[in-house]
């Protein structure tokens, strides 16, 4: 499962920031960027949908995108992987820096977890930012989506917009500073279920490692972390984790 000296290298570790993506929600039931997508999303490309531009040329499509997707998360519940991460944060500090928009690390009930790409539960006025309360996911959505409205800015009427990062968008730079302070300042990377291609979030084990720090990939397949991860554990989040709380002797 997970050998000795990897094992080892957790125990002596001294600042270990955990790099989450897709893959740590997969096991949650939430499809990740590489999976398929089901109903009315199939016919449409994640990285199309998740831009600016698609959102001024089809509002709807796109809110209701993310609408589907928030639903999706309301009905979702943490992963083994999610809790023991929590767990493991009840006896040692761990940095955990996200690039998922779900809030699947909080409500497992993980504190210090930097998101790096927005959140879906968050939204704001497309024209003047205007920060908009999103009320309870609609549980009632048709399964395969379905175009939603946006809803108006209660200050200058503009279009509502999700409060994630779009490709194409810088990130915001207080959560890129964040996440690049604890990635220089750490002494081990643990890499989760992240295929390494959006940049510049693939950047952090590579920030790290030019700080000395060790790089160790939690992952069923390869991926482009493969080049700079001094390990890689070929299992999944869910696997994996509890495996290491439990060799930590933190359950
Ligand atoms: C920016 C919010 C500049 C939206 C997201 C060419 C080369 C390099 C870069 C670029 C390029 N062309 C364009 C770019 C830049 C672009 C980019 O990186 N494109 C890539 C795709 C080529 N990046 C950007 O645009 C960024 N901004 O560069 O701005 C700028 C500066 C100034 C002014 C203007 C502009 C913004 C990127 C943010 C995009 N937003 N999310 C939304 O969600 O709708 S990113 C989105 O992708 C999600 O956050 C998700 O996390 C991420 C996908 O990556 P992963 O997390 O790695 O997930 P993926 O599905 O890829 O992989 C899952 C892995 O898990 C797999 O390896 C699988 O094997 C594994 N797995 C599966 N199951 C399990 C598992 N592992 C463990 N356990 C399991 N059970
Ligand atoms: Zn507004």
């Amino acid at each position: 499962m997970v050998s000795e000296p990897i094992i080892n290298a957790i125990k002596q570790a001294r600042r270990i920031v955990v790099f989450s993506g897709a893959g740590m929600s997969a096991e949650s039931g939430i499809p990740t960027f590489r999976d398929d997508w089901v109903g009315l999303w199939q016919q449409y490309d994640p990285m199309e949908l998740a831009t600016a531009e698609a959102f001024k040329k089809d509002p709807e499509l796109v809110w209701g995108w993310y609408e589907w997707r928030r639903a999706r998360l309301e009905q979702a519940q943490p992963n083994a992987g999610h809790l023991a991460l929590a767990q493991w944060q009840k006896h040692y500090p761990l940095t955990i820096i996200t690039q998922n928009e779900d809030n699947l690390h909080k409500r497992a009930g993980s504190y210090s977890v930097i998101h790096m790409h927005g959140s879906l539960n968050a939204a704001y006025c497309s024209l003047c930012k205007h920060p908009h309360p999103l009320p309870r996911a609609p549980v009632n959505l048709p399964l395969e989506g379905g175009r939603i409205a946006p809803p108006s800015c209660e200050l200058c009427q503009g279009l509502v917009r999700p409060g994630v990062v779009w490709f194409g968008e810088p990130l915001l730079q207080a959560d890129l500073r964040a996440a690049i302070y604890a990635a220089e300042n750490s002494d081990l990377v643990l890499a989760v279920g992240t295929s390494g291609v959006v940049q510049p979030a693939a950047l952090i084990p590579y920030w790290a490692k030019e700080k000395g720090a060790l790089v160790i990939q939690v992952n069923p397949k390869e991926s482009s972390i493969d080049e700079v991860s001094d390990y890689n554990v070929r299992q999944s989040a869910a696997t994996v984790l509890p495996y290491i709380v439990q060799a930590l002797g933190y359950n």
